[in-house]
């Protein structure tokens, strides 16, 4: 095929654009993919399919079975059953992690990627029993993953327009495949989104992959490592639950940090995302001035106490205040590294 000058990419972009524009006709932000020719967006689109993968093997009484021990998490959560770092509130979305948690989002020191770090061992709950026997049990017998796959699962529990802002996720984390069972209602999975915000919203996306109830989906190779995927507020029509199972990489890093080891509660988790752990990046000077503040860190105690308490106003001293969700943005959640596209 004859190669196109800079002149005919631009025309071809613009003539792209315009038509996608019929599209956008409330302020939706464009993507990468808004500006690609039909032919480069079928391209990516093949390459995004065939890291899919779908299975229906849940039954109805099943998901019942499932979707009520998945009622019974909320409530132990609510009255503060759990580790510090298992719940994770925010607005119109809970997410409760199991056999391992990590940072992310505004819970980073530092955006960008390969920030995100898992938390200590022992600061999230393990894997409950019903977990294994009622679905992991199920994959690993229908072959869909090896048996001892799964050494994280998290649990996101989302009321209606409730949303996941588009991310990839971290790969210096988590091994592939990433897989995940949907339960109580359907939504779907779309991929190549850019959001933007106040009001949110979101472009055209590449695919939107339909999530039936029962219905289990893994994510690999192309589909999880080079395009973002995000469930948009759209798409959560009323309660929507997943299961997400993955395998933790073995070198993946993990915080020095110390976190205060009690249950957690609901008010506790609208102060959450403060500065109540530091990641292993922290320099050996803010250790020092930490000590000069709030008298509380060497590296001995570090090895010894393994718990601290850091108050907000000695972390705001150090440094500064971090970013929250905003008012006004009550139904978006921004505890993603983000990746748009
Ligand atoms: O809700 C889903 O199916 C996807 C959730 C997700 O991508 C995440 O929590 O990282």
């Amino acid at each position: 095929m004859a190669a196109f000058s800079d002149d005919e990419k631009n025309r071809e972009k613009t003539v792209n654009v315009n038509a996608n524009y019929k599209y956008n006709h409330s302020n939706v932000p464009f993507s990468k993919y808004d500006l690609m020719s039909d032919e480069e967006r079928k391209n990516d689109l093949e390459k995004v399919k065939t890291g899919l993968k779908q299975y229906t093997i849940f039954s109805k009484e099943e998901c019942l079975e499932i979707e009520k021990n998945i009622n019974r998490v909320v409530s132990k959560a609510d009255k503060g059953y759990y580790k510090k770092h298992t719940v994770d509130r925010a607005p119109l979305r809970n997410k409760y992690f199991f056999g391992e948690g990590y940072t992310y989002g505004s819970q980073l020191e530092r955006k960008g990627p390969r920030q995100e770090r898992l938390f200590e061992e022992g600061t999230v709950d393990k894997i409950p029993d019903w977990i294994y026997k009622l679905v992991i049990n199920r994959l690993v017998k229908k072959n869909i993953i090896k048996k001892n796959f799964v050494n994280s699962a998290v649990i996101n529990d989302y009321l209606p327009g409730g949303c996941i802002v588009s991310h990839i996720d971290p790969p210096h984390i988590f091994e592939r495949p990433i897989v995940s069972v949907t339960f109580f209602s359907d939504s779907a999975l779309s991929f190549g989104c850019k959001f933007a915000f106040k009001p949110i919203r979101c472009s055209k996306p590449l695919y939107v992959l339909k999530l039936q109830r029962g219905q289990v989906t893994t994510m690999d190779g192309y589909a999880a490592d080079e395009i973002t995927h995000c469930i948009r507020p759209t798409d959560v029509k009323s309660r929507r639950a997943v299961i997400i199972l993955r395998k933790v990489r073995e070198d993946a890093p993990r915080l020095r940090s110390i976190s205060i080891h009690r249950p957690s509660t609901k008010a506790d988790h609208r102060k959450r995302n403060r500065k109540d752990d530091l990641d292993d990046d922290i320099s050996d000077r803010k250790k020092m001035k930490l000590c000069k503040f709030g008298g509380l860190y060497s590296d001995k105690m570090e090895n010894k106490a393994k718990s601290i308490v850091i108050t907000d106003k000695v972390i705001g001293q150090l440094f500064g205040k971090r970013k929250h969700i905003e008012a006004g943005d009550a139904h978006f959640t921004s505890n993603q590294n983000e990746v748009d596209e």
